[in-house]
């Protein structure tokens, strides 16, 4: 076995975006292209000699072989020690829990989240740090600015690691242990919720379906609902993890999990729906006939956090991202804790968590989490629902429905339009910034518009300042019309409008989401002219 160094040359377009490198399978394919991107980590790391990194992903195609690959260049780097989920496999929110508890020095993650896999689909890698969440932007940027000068990187010519088998092997100087994806995480969640009063739930006949929609939470939710928890087998569906997915897109919501949504409309409808995304960071809350929007989970949690034993001390404020309904803020306020809002992208939550600023964060791309751990956690959700309905003993729909009754009900929905051509839709967020000013005072569809700005955010630990993190036009009765392009599409450009409106009426509980916002959807429209600049006349997701 040698370390060899192979001359490469940069490829464009490297920078991480909202969470770290996402391309097409095939993109990734090109010979160097992965290489250039570890050793651009590497470079950025510096010495390693001595460290233990974290690697795994969610399974998607080309997982396999990135492992491989990373393995031999971590050998040819020093590194010490890498702990890799067997067959490759961790989830997302696993990553994060295994490097806290064995105090690893970061981890490498693959995964484009809910983005389609297989061969035609995508792919993606990140870096997490030693606090267990994503890199923040200084290091993520000296990542990019090493993929931009990179000449050669370091590998080694050994042969394939054994991922199947658990225990350790040598590679040059390295340890690989190879560890059960799931055993860490487990017994994390059984600290932070009451397993026995879920086991009691479900012993009485509570019926649940988890949909894994064929990725990676599937054995996660098998070995701790159906194992641990005792829900009959068949309770988890979908539950193996697929190279492509099953051929899904498996983004939890009710658009791309609509074989669960339309299980929960009908007639013998279990209690409890939830789905988890392709990497298991993501969740939807599904109760009879009612998909929870993901901004009032954030919020439904929140106030309800005391009844899980990890939560009984209570919370230090929640932080939420900034185009993510402000239901959050009325519970903080009631609670007299603070509520922060930061920009889009978990890595933002890091610094509140390890100050213990936040105990919970949220976002509206159905991402929820706490100070467990450093990366949203769509199980982890699916388990705290669990325990508020074995504590509360009532369904999903009770609770959501004395929630709105307790604190007003934000109607909240987001429009995306995708693979839209990129330089209309940058021309189409331009032009939108250059009205921003003039905005304050004016009269639009019944509204009054209150503040109108591009959301800037200054970290309050490191004060580090992010700028032009979305467009917000707020009207003087807090409703909300966001305009923001997504950082994680592959193709083109994505153009997100977030939209909110605050109802406290109880009579005025029950409208249809789109028509309850339909005036601030024709503001969107006014102001940005999408129609005309995209040549899109309807969004292509709608949540
Ligand atoms: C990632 C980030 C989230 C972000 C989401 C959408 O989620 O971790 O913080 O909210 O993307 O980002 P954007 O609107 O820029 O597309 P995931 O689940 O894809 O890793």
């Amino acid at each position: 076995m040698t370390i060899q160094t192979i001359a490469t040359t940069p490829f464009a377009g490297q920078r991480p975006g909202t969470s770290g490198l996402r391309k097409k399978v095939t993109e990734f394919q090109q010979p160097g292209y992965l290489e250039n991107f570890v050793e651009a980590i590497f470079l950025t790391l510096g010495d390693c000699s001595g460290r233990t990194l974290v690697l795994g992903g969610d399974g998607r195609f080309f997982n396999r072989e990135a492992v491989q690959t990373i393995l031999r260049m971590a050998a040819a780097h020093k590194v010490a020690k890498v702990l890799v989920g067997r067959g490759g496999i961790l989830s997302t929110p696993a990553v994060s829990c295994v490097i806290r508890k064995h105090g690893a020095n970061g981890g490498i993650v693959l995964s484009a989240s809910h983005n389609p896999g297989g061969p035609d689909g995508d792919f993606g890698i990140k870096y997490n740090i030693e606090n267990g969440g994503p890199a923040p932007e200084k290091i993520t940027e000296a990542i990019f600015a090493h993929t931009l000068t990179v000449n050669a990187y370091r590998i080694s010519d050994a042969g394939p690691v054994d991922l199947d088998r658990i225990g350790t092997t040598q590679l040059e100087d390295m340890q690989v242990e190879v560890i059960d994806p799931v055993a860490d995480y487990a017994e994390l969640m059984e600290r932070l919720f009451d397993f026995d009063a879920i086991r009691a739930l479900f012993s009485k006949g509570f019926r649940m379906r988890f949909d894994g929609m064929s990725a990676v939470s599937g054995p996660y939710a098998k070995a701790i609902i159906e194992g641990m928890l005792g829900a009959p087998a068949g309770t988890v569906i979908n539950g193996e993890p697929r190279e492509d997915f099953g051929g899904h897109h498996p983004d939890p919501n009710p658009v791309n999990a609509a074989e669960l949504v339309a299980l929960m409309d009908g007639a013998d409808a279990p209690d409890f729906g939830a789905a988890s995304d392709g990497d298991g960071d993501r969740n939807m809350i599904v109760g009879r006939r009612l998909a929870v929007s993901p901004s009032d989970s954030l919020a439904i949690i929140a106030a309800n956090a005391t009844l899980a034993p990890g939560y009984r001390a209570g919370l230090t404020g929640i932080a939420r991202s900034m185009p993510t309904s402000q239901a959050a803020d009325r519970v903080a306020a009631a609670l007299g804790i603070p509520c922060y809002e930061t920009p889009t992208g978990w890595k933002y939550f890091g610094n509140l968590l390890d100050a213990g600023m936040a105990t919970l964060c949220g976002e509206e791309s159905y991402g929820t989490g706490s100070d467990h751990i450093r990366e949203k956690d769509g199980l982890w959700a699916v388990l705290f629902w669990l325990n508020l309905l074995a504590a509360t003993g009532k369904s999903v729909n009770q609770l959501v429905e004395e929630h709105w009754a307790r604190f007003g009900r934000n109607y909240y929905s987001r429009h995306d339009y995708e693979a839209v051509d990129a330089e209309a839709a940058d021309q189409m967020m331009g032009a939108l910034r250059g009205k921003l000013a003039e905005l304050p005072g004016q009269d639009l569809g019944g509204y009054t518009v209150q503040l109108a700005d591009d959301f800037v955010y200054t970290d309050p630990v490191d004060n580090s300042v992010a700028t032009r993190q979305g467009v917000r036009i707020v009207m003087t009765d807090g409703s909300r019309v966001v305009l923001r392009l997504s950082g994680t599409g592959t193709e083109g450009a994505t153009v997100r409008i977030y939209l909110e409106r605050y109802e406290a009426d109880p009579a005025r509980h029950g409208l249809d989401t789109q028509a309850a916002l339909a005036p601030l959807i024709a503001i969107a429209e006014q102001l940005s002219a999408l129609k005309a600049r995209t040549g899109r006349q309807q969004p292509s997701v709608v949540t």
